[in-house]
């Protein structure tokens, strides 16, 4: 029996070089845990390598070498430049992303953007079946791909299949303008497993499913929630997601981060740094914050020459016009800001639009006396779980959008607030700017605690333990009580 991961994209990027092709690896929490769980079970994982041109043996050839360091398999998935636009930017950016974060009148609705959603869907199935084994288990990510394992189960496939969506669920209001909601339900309950970030998207999903599926039957059993559908019994949970613990901790606590924070804070002559740090998205409510930290300068003028926010965004799907409109407005309130309050000495919003080293990222987390997450909407936010656990100085206030996924775990010792209420923001980053030193040396203590018992590891371990409790009610036909659902 082994484990197959498979996610839109490879944990690795295959890259065209003048001297051929190359890979160079991906980063992040996600890529270092699941790369453990397969390096344990000897799996494998599948996705797109990142390039459309390059010769499919070419491409497996690179990926086999790789898979050597990696310590797993590496297996493509082939996308043509048709697939990519229709798929990708179509029907998972243009559609599933913006509903998903509660946002349908950014939504392109286009019937050409499913079909070809549906197409690629069968091209990740044609891979997975031909690797997969029975008694094999399929873990399946995010939003790109929630059709695969009907597309599997057709192929009679018998495998575990399970499902994890990193990007909130909607209300059942939101969701049911999706012209293909029917089928995307109905298609999400052919897995074994469907796990969900936080119990507010798994109510909304159980509320969609009862809606809009009244035949499908909603039972908890052992506190977990079934779903029988056909022939299918899906159980469906919340698992934050969490990250990597005691790699963020020793980086932060090294020799070269303590220097770079010391020279850094040399640089910000005595400023509290408050800090954002976000891919360029319009989910992330990055021109709302500026805005509330230009609403905090004009009404509290003691803040002024104390407090300066560096702002890092990431360059991200920068081709797309909407990003690009994205990139003016917040360069646009930027500059307003520091037209207005700026002097000889003090600039105060420093705006980095590139991607930072790990390093860097790291050092200013640790520098960063008060973080601004504030995200319109997110599935989780792993930014603000980063910051906590590179506060190894125990100092640093967070600031927290109550629409991140993270406000259910860090609700008590962060400062939440609405990033629609530019005023309440504005008093928010006010209290934490000058929030004594005992107060905010207690609320992190408290965050960290919640950070490192639920990291990454913690998450793949429940998941996992669901997926077993899933393979033993299959087998046992486990006696339940029924929670409701159209019955
Ligand atoms: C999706 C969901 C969910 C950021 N700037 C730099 C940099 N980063 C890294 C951070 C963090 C990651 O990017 C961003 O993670 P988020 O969780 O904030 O957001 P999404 O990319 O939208 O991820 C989200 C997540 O999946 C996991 O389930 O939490 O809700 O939308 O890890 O460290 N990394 C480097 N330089 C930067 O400048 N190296």
């Amino acid at each position: 029996m082994s484990t197959i991961v498979v996610s839109n994209r490879l944990p690795v990027v295959v890259e065209s070089r003048k001297d051929g092709l190359r890979t160079r690896p991906g980063s992040g929490g996600l890529v270092t845990a699941l790369s453990a769980v397969l390096r344990r079970a000897k799996g494998r994982w599948i996705g797109w390598p990142g390039l459309f041109d390059a010769r499919p043996a070419s491409v497996r050839r690179v990926l086999k070498e790789a898979a050597k360091s990696e310590g797993h398999g590496l297996v493509p998935v082939h996308l043509d430049a048709d697939d990519y636009r229709g798929f990708y930017e179509g029907f998972s950016n243009e559609i599933v992303w913006p509903l998903f974060h509660d946002l349908p009148s950014r939504c392109n609705f286009d019937p050409d953007y499913w079909a070809s959603y549906l197409a690629v869907q069968e091209k990740f199935a044609d891979v997975v079946a031909a690797e997969a084994k029975s008694g094999d288990l399929v873990w399946v990510h995010d939003y790109q791909l929630m059709g695969v394992g009907q597309c599997l189960r057709e192929r009679k496939l018998r495998a575990r299949l399970c499902f994890f969506l990193h990007i909130p669920f909607p209300a059942p209001d939101i969701f049911a303008k999706l012209p293909w909601r029917t089928e995307i339900l109905q298609s999400l309950l052919r897995y074994d497993v469907v796990g969900l970030q936080t119990a507010r998207d798994l109510g909304n999903f159980l509320d969609c499913v009862k809606r809009l599926l009244p035949e499908a039957q909603q039972r908890l059993d052992d506190g977990r929630s079934i779903v029988a559908f056909e022939q299918q019994r899906t159980v469906c949970g919340a698992f934050p997601i969490g990250i990597d613990w005691n790699e963020f901790v020793d980086v932060a606590r090294s020799v070269t981060a303590e220097v770079r924070v010391a020279q850094l804070r040399e640089d910000m002559r005595g400023q509290q740094v408050v800090l954002g740090v976000d891919r360029l998205d319009y989910t992330k409510g990055i021109p709302d914050r500026l805005h509330a930290f230009h609403h905090a300068l004009r009404r509290y003028p003691e803040l002024r020459r104390k407090a300066t926010l560096i702002q890092v965004v990431v360059p991200s799907r920068e081709k797309v016009p909407e990003y690009a409109t994205l990139r003016s407005q917040i360069e646009r309130a930027v500059s307003q800001v520091n037209g207005e309050f700026g002097q000889p000495g003090w600039t105060p919003i420093q705006y980095l639009f590139r991607n930072l080293p790990r390093r860097e990222l790291i050092a200013y987390y640790r520098l960063a006396d008060v973080a601004l997450v504030t995200p319109l909407k997110d599935g989780m936010n792993l930014v603000a779980k980063e910051y906590c656990a590179c506060q190894v100085d125990g100092n640093g206030v967070l600031i927290l959008s109550e629409f991140a996924g993270a406000a259910d775990q860090l609700g008590v010792g962060a400062i939440l607030v609405n990033p629609y209420d530019r005023e309440r923001m504005a008093d928010a980053i006010r209290r934490a700017v000058l929030l004594p030193l005992d107060p905010r040396r207690a609320a992190m203590r408290r965050l960290r605690r919640r950070v490192r018992k639920e990291d990454v590891h913690h998450w793949v371990g429940r998941f996992l333990s669901a997926v077993a409790y899933a393979g033993g009610r299959r087998r046992s036909g486990a006696r339940s009580t029924r929670r409701g659902g159209g019955e």
